[in-house]
Parts: C-alpha cells; structure tokens; sequence
C-alpha cells in the first residue's frame, strides 16, 4: 500500500494532546497529520538510539546500520539502551535535543516509545521505525512518523508453527519462550503461532505475500498445545533458566518455540545439561537466522528457524533518500525472509552472522 505525501508541513498537536502525552495517556490519533518534512541535502546527522546490544542479531543490525551511514558520510549520534525502555525513551529525548537530522528507531517496547515518536513528531525530526513498531493507536506511519521497516512477525510465527506441526505430525505438547514484553516482534510472533494452531491464521499483509506464506488450515492442530509460556527477555541466559524451570514442571514437553534464536539456544543448553537430547526428546523452532542457530541446526540440535534479517543499514538509508527528495515512500516496507531448517543450513551460514 502506497502513501503519498504532500508537503503541508507538521500539522501542530492541540494542547490536550501534548497533555495526555506527557501523563503518557493514549491520545487519538491526529487525523491529517503528515510526517516533518526533511531537507535535501549531501550528508545527514542521525539518531540511532539501539535497545541493547546482547546478542549477535542486534550486533549485526547496528554493523548494518552504522557501516551504511558512515559509508555515506553521514554521521551516527548512537546511544545503547542497554535493554531499557526508560533508557530509550531517555536517549530519543537526547537525540531530539542534539537537534538530529532523523532518527532511526528500534522501539524496545511498542507503547511506551510511541510517546518518543510522538515528542519527535512535535519537534519536527522524522522518525523511520526499524525492525520494531509503535502502537498504531498512539501514533500512526504516514501520520506521525515516516513509515516502519522491518519483517511480518505475525507470518513468522505461522511459519515456525507450520513447520513443526509438519515435523511432529500435528501432536506436541509445547514450551513458548516468548521475547520481551511489549515488544511488536515477541507480540506478533507468539499470535501468528497461536493462530496457525487454532486454524485461525489468514496473511494478514499483502506485502510480504509469497509461495512460502502458509495457508490457513481449517480447523487447526487440536493435538498441539502450548502448554507454559514465559518471558526470556529476547536473551540466551534468560532463556536457559525460564527453560530449565518451565521443564522442570512439564516434563512431557515434547517442542519448544523461541521467539528468538537466542532463546532458543539457551533451551538447547538446558535440555543438553539435564541429559536430554535437543531436536530428539525435544524439538526446538525459532526465529532470527544467526550463525549459531544455523550451527545447531546443522548439529541436529535445532530444527528450523525462520529468517527475520537484521541488515537494514541500505533500506533505511535508501529510504530516507527518496524521503528527502519527496518520492512516495510506503508506509511500511516489509523484508521478505527465507526459511531455514536441514535442508539449506549449510548453504547460508557463511553469509550469516
Ligand atoms: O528477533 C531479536 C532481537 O526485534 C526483530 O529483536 C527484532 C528481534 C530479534 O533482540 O533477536
């Protein structure tokens, strides 16, 4: 879907709003509004404030992103939440202080950094939502920010859950590491599983439609239940122990579903610690794509993940170009990710990360 813009200019928030804002409230959203616009021009200061840098997806994401402005000769002002939505929120009020260009922004969690968005609305600096969304009840792409980046997890969670209902023969009894809390990715991946098991799943984008996108199974997998479900924060450490715990008290688990690799790989350590023997006793599925993952795949210990790219230093520059220049730039522009698993492991993992 395209979105046009006109340049009518920031259409300025009514006083009730920049209220509500500041309570944090949710506030309608501001009908008309058009993104601030950006200049022309032969080099660009941006924003890149990163939730964290814990594991090799996020690595990879701020070597994309940094690599391609500095290519450019543009500059970086990057701050590192270090895993905290306070923080965040604390470096985009940094960054729209320093008087940045734009920013790109991955939002930690989807309902706090709309309020961001929305304060870098008010100050007239574009925002382009990387990899994460906001909440599109606060804030809107096309209205208040530019427009989001980044992969359909809500298809990423089918395809992990079409890939092991076809594995187990539509029988598991499953563990969800879910990602963290209020984060589009984790939000997104666990509905499109879910979905995808109750039958209920129809693509919900026509963007990322491909062959690959699953058809919807009338009925769903009735022998297939999810039956813990627990936050491990998007981390490797955090999923071992909510792992270790979470088995504990369902020994009969028979799958896990990580919303990440990391995750899942922090499951992998766990079962290999209790004895237990991964992609054996227990089928593991994630998503991201990263070398590890590709590794254990390799070793038998994973059986698939769905890719979610973390390159989008070219996209987003480009992006922001054609942004500039006032060529229609869509509202949301969705990577389209393979699918690894046996069969091609091997194939892609020196391009990984
Ligand atoms: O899957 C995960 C990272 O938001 C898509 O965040 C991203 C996710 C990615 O921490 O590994």
């Amino acid at each position: 879907m395209m979105k046009v813009w006109t340049r009518r200019g920031v259409v300025a928030v009514g006083a009730g709003g920049a209220a509500a804002a500041m309570l944090g409230l949710r506030m309608p959203i501001i009908a008309g509004a058009q993104p601030p616009p950006l200049a022309q021009k032969d080099t660009y200061v941006i924003g890149y404030p990163q939730t964290d840098e814990n594991n090799p997806w996020r690595i990879a994401q701020t070597n994309s992103v940094r690599s391609e402005i500095e290519a450019r000769g543009w500059t970086v002002e990057y701050r590192n939440a270090q895993e905290s939505t306070q923080q965040q929120l604390a470096d985009v009020a940094s960054l729209i202080a320093a008087k940045v260009d734009a920013i790109f922004l991955p939002p930690r969690e989807e309902t706090p950094l709309a309020q961001a968005v929305l304060q870098a609305y008010q100050a007239g600096i574009p925002v382009f939502c990387l990899d994460r969304n906001v909440d599109q009840s606060i804030v809107q792409a096309g209205n208040q920010y530019v427009c989001f980046i980044g992969s359909d997890f809500y298809q990423e969670g089918a395809r992990a859950a079409e890939w092991l209902a076809g594995t187990t023969g539509g029988q598991a009894q499953i563990i969800e590491l879910f990602g963290t809390t209020g984060a589009t990715a984790a939000i997104d991946r666990s509905r499109g599983f879910i979905d995808f098991l109750a039958g209920t799943y129809t693509p919900a984008n026509p963007d990322s439609a491909t062959a690959a996108t699953p058809a919807p199974v009338a009925g769903g997998f009735p022998g297939m239940t999810i039956i813990a479900s627990q936050t491990g924060n998007f981390t490797r450490d955090e999923g071992r122990t909510v792992f270790e715990t979470l088995y504990q008290a369902n020994p009969g688990a028979t799958a896990v579903y990580a919303h990440n690799d990391e995750m899942a790989l922090g499951a992998i350590a766990a079962l290999e610690g209790q004895g237990k023997v991964p992609g054996q006793d227990v089928i593991v599925v994630s998503v991201d794509g990263s070398r590890d993952a590709l590794q254990a795949i390799i070793d038998g210990k994973m059986g698939a993940t769905v890719e979610c790219s973390p390159f989008f230093g070219p996209i987003a520059c480009d992006t922001l170009v054609a942004y500039a220049a006032g060529t229609p730039v869509p509202t949301q522009i969705i990577n389209i990710d393979r699918f690894y698993d046996a069969s091609n492991a091997a194939e892609f993992i020196d391009s990984s990360y």
